[in-house]
């Protein structure tokens, strides 16, 4: 019989497909909304400046470090607020295509939040070779030189969710982060520190946060159904 001798194949890919449990785009009733403010725990660090010995001219004579972004009331700017492990939802909003630059030895957008299984294309401004070295927890998964070429775009997939720490390898100073979301639950916060995440479906939820070097943050929330929570965090 032909069925008995397929039906062990066809399970065996079915319970592959629910192990990577991609998020579905369900749509969502009755949603509800997280906003908050995050700010620096403490007195935030005066940022720190580096003397610039090799290529100069592209880079400048002192690079001030731009790792954590403090506004005068203590906001801290860039730092990605997600809930974790969301399996469906609203859709998702953000850009196809994300795009890292390097210019003037910065990465541009110095941190960004891209969609799993995303393309980033990686570029450079600058005359001068640069190096996308990305880390998550503390191990390589990317490694690409970037050659002085304004028209050269690199491609990079993007399939390992959390964030990543950038660092060239050609100028030490030179830092960044990427954040890989696996559901479209996230938000990252403005110049004062707030954000806001919509349309979560009501529940239980863990919500975190991710910063290039601060926090992590974890804790449990819970989303009425068609109403506010707040939820503030503070983090160094
Ligand atoms: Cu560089």
């Amino acid at each position: 019989m032909h069925h008995s001798y397929w039906a062990p194949l066809f399970t065996a890919a079915l319970l592959v497909s629910t192990a990577a449990s991609a998020y579905e785009e369900t749509g969502v009733a009755h949603g509800g909304t997280i906003r908050g403010r995050v700010t620096f725990l403490g007195r935030p660090p005066n940022p720190r400046a580096t003397l610039v010995t090799k290529d100069v001219t592209a880079c400048g004579k002192t690079h001030i470090d731009d790792a954590f972004q403090v506004s005068k009331e203590g906001g801290v700017q860039d730092v990605v607020v997600y809930l974790l492990d969301v399996r469906s939802g609203k859709k998702w909003t953000d850009t196809v295509q994300p795009t890292l630059d390097q210019k003037g030895c910065h990465y541009l957008p110095h941190v960004q939040v891209v969609r799993d299984h995303a393309t980033l294309q990686v570029k450079s401004s600058d005359p001068v070779l640069h190096n996308v070295h990305a880390f998550l927890n503390g191990s390589t998964v990317i490694n690409m030189p970037v050659p002085p070429a304004t028209s050269l775009v690199l491609r990079q997939k993007l399939d390992k969710p959390g964030g990543m720490q950038l660092k060239c390898d050609v100028h030490a100073f030179m830092r960044g982060g990427i954040f890989v979301a696996a559901s479209p639950y996230y938000a990252l916060t403005r110049a004062d520190g707030t954000y806001e995440i919509l349309e979560v479906p009501p529940g239980s939820y863990t919500i975190v946060t991710w910063h290039e070097v601060g926090g992590p943050i974890n804790e449990p929330i819970e989303v009425p159904a068609g109403g506010t929570v707040t939820w503030n965090a503070r983090v160094r």
